[in-house]
């Protein structure tokens, strides 16, 4: 019986003969709820973005294990550097628009923070703790894990207003506002934030900013794949992505063997089972990857010549290629390869989707093909490699990438195993 469960039960019998307005002063009598926020570096993007709420998930889960009924507030998706598409509004966006809230629930209670604000009483944090690495570095080059309260070092993203409240970003909710705001040089996995929040610490509801600073607790370990596995797209996106794959992909789960149960818990495919739908998949990340003359980045002649022989070798007539690839260079690309499948969002679609899903609808898609090939160290060709590492494919056909025209050394991305 953890807390919430014998809180539930609890309001399920006080609160029945009482108003609704009671029932709320009950559930604050009853239920001492604590409130985990955070945010990200704003340059982040959509796909590292995953990852950190990977780990905030594994410290809400050591918050937990002590006693405390701690809730992750998810903080709404926007103003991502990457989503530029124009005169569509992509602020304040949900969770739920792109992942299935009950599948989160299923790993560790979250919520909305338009939730949050409701029950919170209003839009106010008690307290942000901005992360940041130590002035001084590692200290005699040795790596430990530390945490401290220290002066801010870079100039702080926050202003105090008039009545003292601290004024920030706040994902675009300008009436959110914070009571206190210190800076806390970490260096370590996340869980060493634990002691802090449950010692130093006593307010209802704290924000972690730059939480990327801390890292995994476990990378790739047991808690790690529970979190990715419940981190199920949002079903109109698959169905969109399932409906492109059998139209112009002969792509269908059955002729695949790619079976998904929204209930994650109950997915354990076997490595191999997988056979995916007749066509290559491709994720060719340009724009940034590009512009820094990376070596590790192919031309797109040489990404052309690649797929190819991929094609050839594993007798697949058709591919899918996923991209940021801007205007001149996606022409250029198709000029080298005519015969290319791409989800174009209409008009009506990206209103509805949003950058987001439609980048969801492309990995989905890419996740579902007999042959896979990602980018280098892009964050969006690695979580291709974890959709396809659930659904059950020969690693053979996931840990690929492009190499540059002229890279060496083209070393292949690396096989993480679930741990179940
Ligand atoms: N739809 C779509 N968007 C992409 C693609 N590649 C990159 N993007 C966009 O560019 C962003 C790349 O940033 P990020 O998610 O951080 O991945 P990374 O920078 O490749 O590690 C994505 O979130 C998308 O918004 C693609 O193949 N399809
Ligand atoms: C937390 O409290 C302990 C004990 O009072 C103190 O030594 C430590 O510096 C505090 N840590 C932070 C991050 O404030
Ligand atoms: C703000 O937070 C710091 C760190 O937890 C604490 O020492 C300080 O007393 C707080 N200030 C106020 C006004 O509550
Ligand atoms: C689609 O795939 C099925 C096998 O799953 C195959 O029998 C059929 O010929 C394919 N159709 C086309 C148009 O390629
Ligand atoms: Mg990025």
């Amino acid at each position: 019986w953890n807390l919430l469960t014998i809180c539930f039960l609890l309001l399920g019998v006080v609160a029945a003969p009482l108003a609704a307005a009671e029932t709320q002063r009950v559930h604050a009598g009853f239920c001492y709820f604590r409130y985990l926020l955070y945010d990200v570096n704003p340059p982040e993007g959509f796909n590292l973005r995953r990852d950190v709420y990977i780990r905030m998930a594994s410290l809400v889960k050591t918050l937990r294990t002590a006693g405390d009924d701690w809730v992750l507030v998810l903080p709404p998706w926007g103003r991502l550097y990457h989503w530029q598409s124009p005169n569509i509004y992509q602020l304040r966006i949900p969770w739920g628009e792109f992942f299935s809230l009950t599948s989160l629930q299923a790993n560790v209670p979250v919520m909305e923070y338009e939730e949050f604000i409701a029950e919170n009483g209003g839009p106010f944090i008690d307290q942000v703790l901005v992360l940041q690495n130590y002035a001084e570095g590692w200290t005699d080059g040795k790596w430990e894990e530390k945490v401290d309260e220290r002066p801010c070092i870079e100039k702080l993203m926050y202003s105090k207003d008039k009545q003292g409240y601290y004024r920030g970003w706040f994902w675009s909710y300008e009436e959110t506002r914070a009571r206190n705001l210190t800076c806390i040089s970490a260096q370590g996995h996340a869980s060493i934030m634990a002691p802090v929040l449950q010692k130093n610490i006593t307010v209802t509801s704290v924000m972690l900013d730059r939480a990327e600073t801390l890292l995994h607790d476990h990378y790739a370990g047991k808690d790690y794949w529970d979190t990715r596995r419940s981190m199920v797209f949002a079903k109109h996106l698959r169905l969109i992505g399932d409906d492109f794959r059998a139209k112009h992909l002969n792509s269908t789960d059955s002729s695949d063997h790619t079976f998904y149960s929204e209930d994650w818990t109950r997915m354990q495919a076997k490595l191999g089972s997988a056979k995916g739908g007749p066509y290559l998949g491709v994720h060719l990340r340009r724009k940034d990857f590009i512009w820094g003359h990376r070596e590790d980045v192919p031309t797109l002649k040489g990404a052309v010549k690649k797929m190819r022989s991929l094609m050839k070798k594993h007798k697949l007539d058709r591919v899918f290629v996923a991209t940021d690839a801007d205007g001149e260079e996606l022409k250029e690309l198709k000029r080298y390869l005519p015969e290319m499948v791409q989800f174009e969002a209409s008009t009506e679609d990206l209103e509805l989707f949003k950058d987001g899903g439609v980048a969801i609808i492309d990995q989905w898609i890419c996740a579902h093909a007999r042959f896979f090939i990602g980018t280098s160290v892009s964050t969006f060709s690695f979580r291709i490699h974890e959709e396809r590492e659930i659904l059950g494919f020969d690693p053979k056909t996931t840990y690929n990438r492009f190499c540059g025209d002229s890279e060496k050394e083209c070393e292949q991305p690396t096989h993480w195993k679930i741990v179940y």
